[in-house]
């Protein structure tokens, strides 16, 4: 088995994103390629939340707390991931990112698109995202039961590796492509395999890092639904960086 490139070399890379070489970074300091999804529908449950060790949050947004979190991201050093799901054309989504209600471009290094629109997607977000030095992630696979992706994710590949100057990576349930810029980030992540009763389906951080070759592990109610949720999380810690470091041979 091919020894794979470690997350501190990745980040030297040359014409590195960014937030990518800055997750990269992380991730190595922290001993960290966990993702919590901050699931959560009261802000001051998510800010106090913010404070176990992560690399990035994932925030579905309902109020005007962000500054709150983006200072609890400058103290914790860990990145915002707004998982919003970008799918409508070039002109909307410009607007959708940076305007409105919520002006997520100003405050979240990393969203995320779906490849349906082609890349007119890729070039509104990238129009406003770019010159704030953020990144995206272009959503290749899901982990929900029957999801349509994999019909086209050969174009998705091409689509961001046409991209790569604003997609960082992918959402996947395993790696893609072998161009180590590209940073594969996995939902659908649980201590034990299954699913939810609602189509969710679940693979362990082991299988993800070390079978899949994916980077990041996304865990939501893994940690959220536990009782003591910071010994969840180092739990799932520990486990992603276990089988990374089986991975690169460490
Ligand atoms: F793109 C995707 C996907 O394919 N599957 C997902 O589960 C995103 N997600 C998100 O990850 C989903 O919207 C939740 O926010 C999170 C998974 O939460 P869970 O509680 O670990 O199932």
């Amino acid at each position: 088995k091919k020894l794979q490139l470690s997350y501190s070399d990745r980040a030297e890379l040359p014409n590195l994103h960014p937030p990518a070489s800055k997750l990269l970074k992380i991730m190595e300091e922290k001993q960290s390629n966990l993702c919590v999804s901050s699931d959560v529908t009261n802000s001051e449950e998510l800010l106090q939340y913010s404070r176990i060790n992560s690399n990035l949050q994932s925030v579905h947004v309902t109020t005007t707390f962000i500054q709150k979190v983006q200072a609890l991201a400058e103290k914790h050093d860990f990145l915002i991931f707004e998982d919003r799901k970008f799918a409508d054309i070039r002109n909307t989504v410009k607007h959708q990112y940076e305007g409105g209600l919520y002006q997520i471009s100003s405050w979240s290094h990393i969203v995320n698109a779906h490849a349906v629109p082609g890349p007119g997607v890729l070039k509104g977000l990238s129009a406003a995202g770019k010159p704030l030095g953020r990144g995206c992630l272009l959503i290749a696979q899901m982990s929900s039961q029957d999801h349509w992706l994999l019909l086209f994710c050969v174009a998705q590949v091409q689509m961001a590796e046409e991209h790569s100057d604003f997609v960082m990576g992918f959402i996947c349930g395993s790696k893609l492509t072998e161009r180590p810029e590209f940073i594969h980030m996995t939902p659908g992540v649980q201590m034990q395999a299954g699913g939810d009763l609602l189509g969710q389906q679940y693979t362990t951080p082991e299988e993800v890092v070390y079978n899949k070759g994916s980077d990041v592990i996304i865990v939501g109610r893994g940690i959220l639904a536990a009782s003591d949720r910071a010994e969840a999380a180092e739990l799932y810690r520990k486990s992603g960086w276990d089988a990374y470091r089986k991975r690169v041979g460490q």
